[in-house]
């Protein structure tokens, strides 16, 4: 049983390594049947995330393999049968200083590239948009921009919020008078919003992530993006990501914040340069109405 164990662990390697190439694929995020490793990388910061990832995994693939091996070995070579007087010595300098000192090298070989990785993903590049990502209470998020001077400010809530079964979503927002693209997939329930965050492509987009005050903690997190990054009341965090393509990405909150933990989607739509304003704006208006002023966010209207 091994060895077959040992070719899925080998597949799952080879997996692994598949996903890291580019892939147009659209609507990155939304679960697949059959599904396996990570999601398609849509920044170069994700990208290096999987490498490094993937490195790891042979390490500890090669460590598990050699220790496998030597038990065996050990089991078979020194029974009592084939070792019936065993040697009685207690120290050898050469083997002693090997165990240490090869374990010690294989750990900073490990540490330098994550430590390296890690400033990467921690020095934020000077950007092109910023966004405040703030984790609402009621369970939602509320994005804020300012566009040339102009603040831009909107909340974002589950499509089809409140119902309790995906029959329901269907039924009930066709009731409220939805259209059929307002209604969310199956595969997309709990991934839509209704209104996402908007971003350009190919841009350093700088998040800056925050609760609500007197809130509870939430996480922002993009797995195509290989973002995530804790949204804790009073306290101002930073991550950034440049994406490398047009289409609409998900991620959830990643921090169990409460009842309504599993109905706080982040959709976020990436587009071209040029079309960036005039999409956020329109997202904008469609999210709190066309006579709202820019600086108030929407109000819960969902039903809990
Ligand atoms: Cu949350």
């Amino acid at each position: 049983m091994r060895s077959g164990h040992l070719l899925i662990g080998l597949g799952a390697v080879a997996t692994l390594a598949a996903t890291t190439g580019i892939s147009l694929a659209q609507d990155i995020g939304v679960p697949k049947a059959g599904a396996f490793g990570y999601q398609d990388a849509a920044t170069e910061s994700m990208r290096r995330l999987i490498s490094l990832s993937v490195g790891l995994h042979w390490i500890a693939f090669f460590i598990t393999l050699f220790v496998t091996i030597l038990l065996g070995y050990t089991c078979w070579r020194f029974s009592e049968k084939r070792n019936p007087v065993p040697s009685r010595f207690s120290h050898n300098t050469t083997i002693e200083v090997a165990w240490t000192l090869i374990p010690v090298l294989i750990l900073v070989g490990i540490a330098y590239p994550s430590i390296k990785y890690l400033y990467y993903q921690e020095t934020v590049p000077p950007s092109d948009v910023t966004v405040k990502a703030i984790g609402a209470s009621g369970w939602w998020w509320n994005y804020e921009y300012e566009i040339d001077g102009e603040e831009v400010a909107y909340s974002s809530f589950m499509a089809g919020g409140g119902y309790a079964t995906y029959d329901d979503v269907v039924k009930g927002m066709k009731e409220e008078g939805a259209s059929d693209e307002d209604i969310p997939s199956l595969a997309l329930w709990k991934l839509k919003t209704t209104a996402p965050m908007v971003v350009p492509v190919n841009s350093i987009i700088r998040v800056q992530v925050t609760s609500e005050p007197g809130g509870v903690l939430h996480a922002f997190a993009v797995p195509a993006f290989g973002v995530k990054a804790d949204a804790v009341p009073g306290s101002l965090h930073e991550t950034w990501f440049e994406v490398d393509r047009v289409g609409t990405f998900y991620g959830q909150c990643s921090e169990l914040c409460g009842r309504g933990h599993s109905y706080m989607p982040i959709e976020v739509e990436v587009v071209e340069k040029e079309d960036f304003k005039a999409r956020l704006l329109e997202v904008q208006e469609i999210a709190n109405g066309p006579s709202t002023s820019s600086t108030k966010v929407a109000v819960n209207t969902l039903a809990e």
